[in-house]
């Protein structure tokens, strides 16, 4: 037996090695992806290199692990049926429930037959003599497929700061994306966080209730609002019901790919009184909703400053000792232009006896060490250490793949200063190769499950429409991927982002600003649908179709240029 079919799930495993199309990933792209696909009538083979589906949610779960998207938003508006049947039980939707969820759609689709689990892709190169995808698995797998399809997520790729010294460490260390399934039992130990993004917001105060000692390692502080996350109300779930065809609908037309309450005034032209009282009204509620309560927080610094300071106040009143207070106070970005994070007792957990906040922006980490880990004025003795210190945001797990496209060009290569993509979708010399969420598209500055389905039914689409049209091979041409990229810069630039450091959002640091790339689409997600399906409609414009036997000839019949 093949070692592909014995670690496939499903019981009808091909025994082909050729497909017509290969996913990378079952995550939330992936999953929908191959329903898609299969579909049209495709035979499709899903590579996962976890022991389960569910992607990004399979592998993120540690303490605490919960989406910052109501639930009731963050999850698949395909199928009716699923989402009348699937009943949320709480307002952000937590790791288990979302893993749960996604088992489901994989069995209410019968979508387990064509996924392989525990097999990493590690090389996929385009085979300019059969214009097909040649793939590799570390399973020893060789596969082939006319299109490939990266559902490799945007968070896949762990960061783990190269510290000097970090093999010689004797206790136990942890990447927050990496949890032990078992969990892990911190009770009466010393324990170091690094990182205080999202998910060290999300764990610190769990953490801290069960170890002796909790330290955690702050470089940069991060602007935090109470999630205020709670069972769901069954009426309004009901109601939701109700009208959840109609409000997808209108959903994915918004920027952000769900309906959410602002109080339409801007934020500089109501008096300062009446501006605290919808801070404090948007605060109450919890959630992302501050950022949206005036719209011109987005877009203009000094509305912006005065969501900064209101927060800024919350902080000195929640935290008890003003040194520590200060040391979380947010100063270097404005906000909205790094992740805002969402809590359960985050700022309260540091006036906790066994809580420690080290700031190592003053001082860094300067090694670690047998027993733990020391920065430029102390050392602290640690059983555990976890990393909290994010991703290699959406290219990183591209990277870990070896992709080649024409010529042998390395993905690597091609992106060497920063992501080129035409709608984030594919990149030029890589033909039939699409990048669900790609850099480039709205991705993450949106619901991403609402990102995810409108890039996947527009692949699928354009699947279909070069089949009907006995076409082989799309790619984006160099023209309109050049265009697009400036495109995403130039919106980019009239935004508040190019005021965050540059390390989160841009890639091509070393590049004159002019040319660096900025990872998403900041236009928004009702927008860039339009625009990307204008470009289907106009016979998929910046785009070169061929079939294959026609390749390298002048007539490309469906070839189009610009954006
Ligand atoms: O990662 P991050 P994350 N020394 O990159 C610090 C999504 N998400 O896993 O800012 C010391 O945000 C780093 O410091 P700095 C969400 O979209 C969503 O938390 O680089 N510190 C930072 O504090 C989010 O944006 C949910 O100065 C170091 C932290 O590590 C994305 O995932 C939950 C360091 C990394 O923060 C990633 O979030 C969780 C070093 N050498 C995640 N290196 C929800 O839905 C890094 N850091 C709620």
């Amino acid at each position: 037996m093949l070692k592909s079919q014995q670690r496939s799930e499903g019981a009808s495993v091909q025994p082909a090695s050729d497909f017509d199309a290969v996913i990378v990933g079952a995550g939330f792209a992936g999953l929908y992806m191959l329903h898609r696909l299969r579909g049209l009538g495709l035979s499709v083979r899903v590579y996962e290199a976890g022991t389960g589906v569910g992607g990004t949610w399979f592998w993120n779960r540690y303490p605490g692990a919960r989406c910052d998207v109501d639930s009731m938003d963050y999850s698949y508006s395909f199928s009716e049926e699923l989402q009348q049947e699937w009943t949320w039980t709480e307002r952000y939707p937590s790791q288990p429930e979302l893993l749960r969820y996604l088992n489901h759609v994989a069995d209410r689709f019968d979508l387990r037959r064509d996924i392989q689990l525990e097999t990493r892709v590690t090389a996929a190169v385009f085979n300019e003599a059969t214009g097909r995808w040649d793939l590799q698995a570390d399973t020893g797998d060789r596969v082939s497929a006319r299109f490939c399809v990266m559902a490799t997520g945007c968070y896949s790729a762990a960061k783990i700061p190269n510290i000097k010294g970090f093999e010689s460490f004797k206790g136990k260390w942890y990447h927050t994306s990496h949890w032990p399934e078992e969990g892990v039992d911190f009770a009466g130990q010393r324990v170091g966080v690094i990182g205080t993004g999202s998910s060290g917001v999300q764990c610190i105060p769990i953490i801290a209730e069960q170890a002796a000692e909790l330290f955690v390692f702050q470089r940069s502080p991060n602007f935090v609002v109470p999630a205020r996350n709670a069972p769901l109300d069954p009426e309004f779930v009901r109601r939701m019901k109700e009208n959840y065809a109609q409000y997808r609908r209108d959903a994915r037309e918004t920027p952000f790919g769900a309906i959410s309450d602002t109080s339409g005034k801007l934020a500089l032209q109501v008096t300062p009184p009446e501006r605290r009282l919808l801070f404090e009204k948007a605060w109450k509620e919890g959630g992302p909703n501050i950022l949206i309560t005036c719209p011109d927080v987005f877009g203009s610094k000094e509305a912006n400053d005065t969501v900064v300071e209101f927060l800024h106040s919350k902080i000195r009143e929640m935290v008890d000792d003003p040194a520590v207070a200060e040391a979380l106070t947010p100063t270097d970005h404005p906000i909205s232009t790094r992740r805002l994070c969402l809590d359960t007792n985050y700022y309260a957990t540091f006036n906790r006896e066994n809580v420690t906040l080290v700031n190592v922006r003053t001082s860094p980490i300067e090694e670690i060490t047998p027993k733990g880990l020391r920065t430029g004025v102390a050392e602290y003795e640690l059983d555990s250490i976890v990393f909290a210190t994010g991703f290699d945001t959406m290219v990183g797990a591209l990277f870990n793949l070896d992709i080649r496209g024409k010529a042998g060009k390395p993905l690597k290569q091609k992106w060497a200063e920063g992501p080129r993509t035409y709608l984030g979708l594919m990149t030029a010399g890589f033909p039939n190769l699409f990048t669900v969420t790609g850099p480039g598209s709205p991705s993450l500055l949106t619901n991403m499950v609402l990102s995810i389905e409108q890039h996947v039914d527009w692949i699928s689409d354009c699947v279909q429409y070069l089949r009907g049209h006995e076409l082989d091979l799309i790619e984006a041409t160099v023209e309109a991927e050049e265009a697009w990229v400036g495109h995403v810069n130039a919106l980019a630039g009239e935004t508040l982002f190019p005021l965050a450091s540059s390390r989160y959002w841009f890639r091509g640091a070393n590049q004159p600003p002019e040319s660096r790339s900025f990872l998403a689409y900041a236009g928004g997600l009702g927008s860039y649908r339009k625009r990307c399906d204008d470009i289907a409609a106009r016979g998929y414009e910046g785009f070169a179709l061929t079939a294959h036997s026609q390749r390298g000839a002048s007539t490309d019949p469906g070839a189009r240029t610009g954006t």
